[in-house]
């Protein structure tokens, strides 16, 4: 019973998933592709066998080879698809966000609460990269003891034109709101964002970098420098920092040489190379579960806690300020 899969969106995400589902993970297959340009989803689909091209998702989700649905098209264009595929009752490998705000997120999880169970998985791959699971088993065995604080560093080299601050909070930032309330197992309560004067690498208009301060509901404090044009590479590092001890991940020590009277390694140029292993591991645990008939992972809940607390994070952001995040509570689908 090979899965069989629609991809939805060709872009850099779903160009790379559709490569993933054809040559990586077992059990799946890419059944169909859609893209509003039909060319580029006509030449992807010619590549691989069996594999039809459309440009309407719900077209795509009617076909009788697609079983599971992975949607990696534009955050706006989530919604609609996760209510077509939610009316054929398909599983949902869903990437972030969820959808682009907590108005439309609460829609969707009201849908999928009215379906009685389960069906997306959100993509917030971080949960799946080897260092992030050894940090997340280490603070639940305890022997740190309680988590105080932590400290993120969340560097892109550069951001594609159009980026704005209100992104760099929904794209951005929102895996260190994922990454924190997955780790400390709990909720980001209020959020702060401050500025330095920005750095001459800064496009116009966007302010960069920044710095974001969560506080939880656990009385942990949680900082991210989100810095997304670096410029040197691709780096995503967590300290965290408890009653007994600190524990850090993303030095990216593999490969250390020493030449020349100096020592280093690389840094990976982008987040499809530094997630490759992540973003593997997260599709093949999506595939197994669904031929299991089970659900995993991020649920449409974490896709909403995260969409909350983007929404406090970009007032705080504009307004600058102190803002509280508001939630609904968490419905019993989701405990
Ligand atoms: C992008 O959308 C991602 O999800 C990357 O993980 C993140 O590092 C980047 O800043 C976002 O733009």
């Amino acid at each position: 019973n090979t899965l069989g899969v629609a991809v939805i969106g060709t872009g850099r995400m779903g160009a790379d998933h559709v490569r993933r589902i054809d040559e990586v993970t077992s059990g799946a297959r890419v059944a169909a592709v859609v893209d509003i340009d039909a060319d580029r989803a006509k030449r992807i689909a010619d590549r691989i066998e069996g594999c039809t091209a459309y440009t309407d998702p719900a077209a795509a989700m009617a076909a009788p080879a697609v079983d599971a649905v992975l949607i990696a098209s534009p955050g706006p264009a989530h919604e609609a698809a996760l209510l077509a595929a939610f009316e054929r009752d398909l599983p949902v490998l869903c990437e972030k966000p969820l959808t682009p705000d907590a108005a439309s997120t609460l829609r969707v999880l009201e849908a999928e609460q009215r379906l009685g169970h389960r069906r997306v998985q959100v993509g917030f791959m971080r949960r799946y990269d080897a260092e992030y699971l050894r940090l997340k088993s280490l603070l639940a065995g305890g022997e740190l003891g309680r988590p105080l604080m932590v400290h993120n560093r969340h560097r892109n080299a550069s951001t594609p034109p159009g980026f704005t601050n209100a992104m760099l909070i929904n794209d951005s930032v929102v895996h260190e709101m994922d990454t924190t309330r997955w780790l400390l197992d709990q909720e980001i309560t209020a959020v702060t964002v401050l500025r330095p004067t920005p750095s001459g690498n800064a496009p116009e208009g966007l302010d960069d970098p920044q710095f974001v301060i969560f506080e939880t509901d656990g009385g942990a404090l949680v900082d991210t420098e989100i810095n997304v044009n670096c410029r040197f590479g691709y780096q995503v590092q967590a300290e965290v920092v408890c009653e007994r001890g600190t524990a850090r991940i993303g030095e990216a020590h593999s490969l250390l040489t020493n030449t020349e009277g100096r020592w280093g390694g690389s840094i990976a140029p982008d987040f499809v190379e530094r997630f490759e292993e992540a973003y593997d591991r997260e599709v093949q645990s999506w595939v197994n579960a669904t031929r299991r008939g089970e659900v995993v992972g991020p649920s449409a809940w974490d896709g909403y806690a995260a969409a909350a607390v983007c929404e406090a994070g970009v007032r705080a952001q504009t307004e600058g300020r102190r803002v509280p995040v508001e939630m609904i509570e968490r419905p019993a689908l989701y405990r």
